[in-house]
């Protein structure tokens, strides 16, 4: 049984939605912000950060994007992710890795300014600029997604749902939706997949009915 360490909400709706494509059964056990609360949070996730992964054989995993990587390649059946060596992976991968460390970093810059700095009077210009960083990414995506529908052109992956929830915490979705179609379309596409609506609305995530 796998174990998910979760916020509602947070990074570790990507791996619930994973699993729930997959039909996988898990244990979601909600950690309180900063982890407080927690019996020592810490000794699961060192940077007390969601999500934390624990798997079957009771080792540990940090980082949503490796788990997300790694869930997708242990059920090839369900075919969530291009096998390496094949002629999509190295897209696979790269917008995998562009959500994870462009777009996920800006999200938390924009969210928790004071935390990217030792300077208070710093945390405008931090959360102003995360805000100009992200408008880029979703346009460097929008340009890269074109037609779509999805990330690799017709082919649906787990990196199309990874994104997904990055786009859900944009500061207003709205705009973005308003200036990228293709982004509204890519989103509600995977929003509105049977297995993942309800993923969808247990985190509370932006969702049209
Ligand atoms: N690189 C990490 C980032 C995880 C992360 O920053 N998670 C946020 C929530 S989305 C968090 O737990 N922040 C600390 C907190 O909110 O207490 C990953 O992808 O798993």
């Amino acid at each position: 049984m796998f174990t998910l360490y979760m916020r509602s909400g947070s990074g570790s709706a990507a791996v619930e939605a994973i699993l729930a494509e997959c039909g996988v059964a898990i244990q979601l056990v909600d950690v309180p912000r900063d982890g407080q609360g927690f019996d020592n949070y810490l000794a699961i996730n060192p940077r007390g950060e969601v999500p934390s992964l624990r798997l079957p054989d009771n080792s540990l995993m940090t980082e949503s994007a490796a788990m997300v990587i790694y869930l997708a390649d242990l059920y090839p059946q369900v075919r969530l992710a291009p096998a390496a060596g094949s002629p999509l992976r190295a897209a696979y991968l790269r917008w995998m890795l562009y959500f994870a460390s462009a777009v996920y970093m800006a999200d938390l810059r924009y969210f928790y300014p004071a935390r990217h700095s030792v300077d208070p009077a710093a945390e405008a210009g931090i959360k102003a600029k995360a805000e100009i960083d992200l408008n880029r990414d979703f346009d460097i995506f929008a340009k890269a997604l074109g037609q779509g529908p999805y990330i690799l052109g017709e082919v649906f992956s787990a990196a199309d749902i990874y994104a997904a929830v990055l786009i859900s915490w944009a500061p207003d979705i709205e705009a973005v939706f308003a200036r990228h179609q293709n982004i509204k379309r890519h989103y509600e596409l995977v929003a509105a997949r049977p297995k993942i609506t309800p993923v969808w609305k247990s985190n509370s995530m932006f969702f049209h009915d």
